[in-house]
């Protein structure tokens, strides 16, 4: 798979068109100039001109007009990850995205870089056409997808980042693509369901012949939601990710997904709608993520859980050395995503420096998939730096953000 990383002036709108170098690192992997980039004999000249027809990162920022890309630099959590790497078995099975790499014209991850968080199931073994069981507080029918799938449409793109998403892995456990589904609507409407019923759970096939290694990840895919949850949120069962049917890690042949909700509710290899009632205890699966959905102490009954929504939240995700008449800048690019509502109170601080706000151009227009900002940097001692974002604005729930969950360090050896 190949990927470019070109930037050019004047490609958004909403920022001033702009005369500047074209770069292409395109390699077919990871961009790496870092120290060894003029060493290498790798010029700016020698990496423009290569025809570019494809948009980059634009720079709403004047200072990086006419800048020389001097090289790019790692964060501390992105040393020695293999991000090409699928590893592990089973639930344990991960692939983890490359942040560094996207661009601004960029709203999606391709469907080989699209993080995974569990693998196709080694037991699932699909004997004929992909059934759906209906039981519960409900009419117990069978939903065949090939009845469901001509009602799915495009839903955009659409933002996923798994709730334990860390820094172990440079935070590569999210990322965006744009899907084809059918809304849960069109679904819940086929079903003739008790008026007893409130909630109700969406379950996967969840069975590995490789067991967990620790019992990290416990057997059981589901989630239970109020119908209004599902429908506020405009959930659907996705049929298609970027144009082409679901990736068997991904789900294939349909999965849940729910625009703003943490990956563990975006349900894989859907088979199962269980129509509920208030005392319903909360499925394993929340159990297992109620603390990285932030849930509340104790919580049991599917009632007691909280929407597993993101809040706002934001991160650098690169960092290139221009020069800039001679003098050294840093242009620090980064995504902010989550949130209900769009926001251009972004910050960054250094250390325990002062706020600095941050210039997000062009302006967040949805929270559905990430906007991406940038920020001119000249930092004074050569050093390492704690690197971290803040939303300047109370109203604006961002208790992860707040709490560090997102801080990166970086060592700055040119000033
Ligand atoms: N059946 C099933 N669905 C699942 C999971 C799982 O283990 N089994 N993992 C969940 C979690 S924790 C995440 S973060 C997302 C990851 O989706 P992706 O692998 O397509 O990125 O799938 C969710 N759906
Ligand atoms: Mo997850």
């Amino acid at each position: 798979m190949r990927r470019s990383l070109v930037f050019s002036g004047g490609v958004l709108a909403g920022c001033q068109s702009k005369d500047i170098p074209v770069v292409d690192l395109r390699d077919g992997g990871r961009p790496r100039v870092d120290a060894g980039f003029m060493d290498a004999g790798v010029t700016d000249a020698g990496l423009a001109g290569a025809g570019i027809a494809d948009a980059g990162v634009a720079t709403c920022d004047e200072t990086f007009t006419t800048s020389a890309l001097r090289g790019i630099l790692d964060f501390d959590d992105a040393n020695g990850v293999n991000f090409h790497e699928l590893r592990n078995q089973g639930w344990d099975g991960r692939l983890y995205t490359d942040l560094s790499v996207v661009d601004a014209s960029q709203t999606t991850i391709g469907n080989d870089e699209f993080y995974v968080r569990t693998f196709y199931p080694d037991l699932l073994m699909p004997s004929g056409p992909w059934q759906i069981e209906v039981s519960g507080l409900a009419d117990a029918t069978t939903l065949d997808l090939a009845d469901l799938s001509p009602l799915a449409v495009d839903q955009g793109p659409v933002f996923l980042e798994c709730s334990g998403n860390g820094s172990g892995a440079a935070f590569g456990l999210m990322s965006s693509a744009e899907w084809r589904g059918i809304p849960i609507a069109e679904v819940l409407g086929r079903i003739t369901i008790d008026p007893a019923a409130t909630r109700v759970e969406i379950g996967g096939f969840d069975d590995h012949s490789v067991p967990s290694v620790g019992g990290h990840s416990t057997p059981g895919a589901s989630w239970i939601f109020t119908f209004d949850q599902l429908l506020d949120a405009g959930a659907f069962l996705a049929t298609e990710m970027n144009g082409e049917p679901l990736p068997p890690n991904h789900g294939e042949p349909v999965r849940l997904m729910i625009p703003g909700w943490y990956g563990c509710c975006a349900i894989k290899w859907v088979n199962a709608i269980r129509f509920v009632d208030d005392s319903e205890p909360a499925t394993s699966q929340m159990l297992e993520f109620a603390s990285r959905t932030h849930q509340p102490r104790g919580a049991q009954l599917a009632r007691d859980f909280r929407p597993a929504q993101m809040h706002q939240a934001a991160m650098p995700t690169r960092v290139e050395r221009h020069l800039v008449d001679g003098e050294t800048v840093y242009r620090i690019i980064g995504i902010m995503w989550g949130g209900t509502r769009p926001t251009d109170r972004l910050a960054i601080r250094f250390d325990d420096g002062p706020s600095e706000p941050v210039d997000v151009c062009p302006a967040q227009t949805t929270n559905r998939t990430w906007t991406i900002w940038e920020h001119a940097w000249r930092p004074t001692a050569a050093k390492r730096y704690r690197v971290r974002m803040a939303i300047d604005d109370p109203s604006i729930p961002t208790n992860r953000l707040d709490s560090g969950y997102y801080e990166r360090e970086i060592v700055i050896t040119d000033v």
